[in-house]
């Protein structure tokens, strides 16, 4: 059903980025009630969605389901976007947005909902002409095919603005489940990211579930260098962490998300660009305005680059 709300725009939410998390918020919003629909990248994106059935298989411990879903491209002339969530990767980001901001009415929604620290406080101050907004999140879910989800345990979800006009503006997507306001998105994004530096690089590098660091004294250990690191970094930049220590609660992610293979594991498993760089990247970046090197981050970014440089043909390195 389609709602009218306050602010003049309708409930209808378009998706562009149709990897895992994509398809996982697609799902989301279906379930809630909300009309979704995918913008899918071309007309070839657009075929092999149509023979895939025209909808996302979704795969759980209690079973398997199928759900259809409205698709079209970013060529459609008769695009016409109020509601957009921007599941990219963050390397991706400020491309995915000039390919979609003509088709954006001037107030709409902009929701990313992407990894990495930096990229989204940049667009958020670029869009100004739109409501962006930052979420940030726990969930994950897998996908070793394309329209192909496996649901994995679900996180929590926190939402803040990114800029004034969001800043004066309904939170969008609160009706979902463990979806929460956050009270300082800024300080949200950059706990995520800190997280992110503790587990994906790892996860990553020695191919582990989320929750086998756990159980893998050597990544363990590697988690606790990186997670001490980080602490310094925090407290360097006067920008706090957490009540607890960031090893605890990263791990208490990979407790929480045990089955997930992270995002970075998954785009070494499918020979696609990490976002190391916008992750244990930003934060080196962020170091080198004080006098910390963070060696063991540096060492991991080395690493995931080395496996990158091996993996990936020279023009996707660095994402496209
Ligand atoms: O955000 C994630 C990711 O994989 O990118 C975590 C929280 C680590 C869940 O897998």
């Amino acid at each position: 059903m389609i709602t009218l709300y306050s602010n003049g725009l309708t409930s209808v939410w378009h998706i562009l980025g149709v990897g895992a998390i994509g398809m996982r918020w697609a799902r989301k919003l279906k379930l809630a009630g909300e009309p979704v629909t995918l913008i899918l990248r071309d007309e070839a994106k657009l075929r092999e969605f149509v023979s895939a059935g025209s909808g996302i298989r979704y795969l759980s411990h209690v079973g398997e389901e199928f759900i259809p879903f409205p698709a079209t491209s970013l060529n459609d002339p008769a695009l016409r976007i109020e509601n957009l969530l921007l599941c990219t990767k963050s390397y991706s980001l400020a491309a995915a947005y000039e390919a979609v901001v003509q088709k954006v009415v001037a107030g709409a929604n902009l929701v990313l909902l992407c990894n990495g620290y930096g990229v989204q406080q940049r667009l958020g101050a670029d869009a100004s002409a739109f409501r962006v907004w930052a979420a940030s999140t726990t969930s994950g879910a897998n996908s070793a095919a394309p329209f192909h989800l496996t649901l994995a345990g679900d996180g929590r979800t926190e939402l803040g603005p990114l800029n004034n006009l969001a800043k004066e503006s309904v939170h969008p997507l609160l009706n979902l489940p463990r979806h929460t306001k956050s009270a300082d998105i800024e300080a949200t994004l950059w706990r995520k990211v800190a997280v992110n530096a503790c587990i994906n690089p790892i996860t990553a590098l020695y191919e582990l579930k989320n929750g086998e660091v756990l159980n893998h004294p050597n990544a363990y250990e590697r988690m606790e260098s990186v997670a001490a690191e980080i602490e310094e970094l925090a407290i360097a930049l006067d920008k706090p962490l957490f009540e607890t220590s960031l090893l605890k609660v990263a791990e208490d992610v990979c407790r929480t998300t045990a089955e997930n293979l992270s995002s970075m594991l998954q785009d070494r498993q499918n020979r696609r660009a990490s976002e190391i760089e916008h992750i244990t990247g930003a934060l080196l970046e962020l170091a080198s305005e004080t006098n910390l090197t963070l060696p063991h981050n540096r060492q991991l970014l080395h690493e995931i680059r080395a496996i990158e440089a091996e993996t990936l043909s020279p023009s996707d390195i660095g994402g496209k």
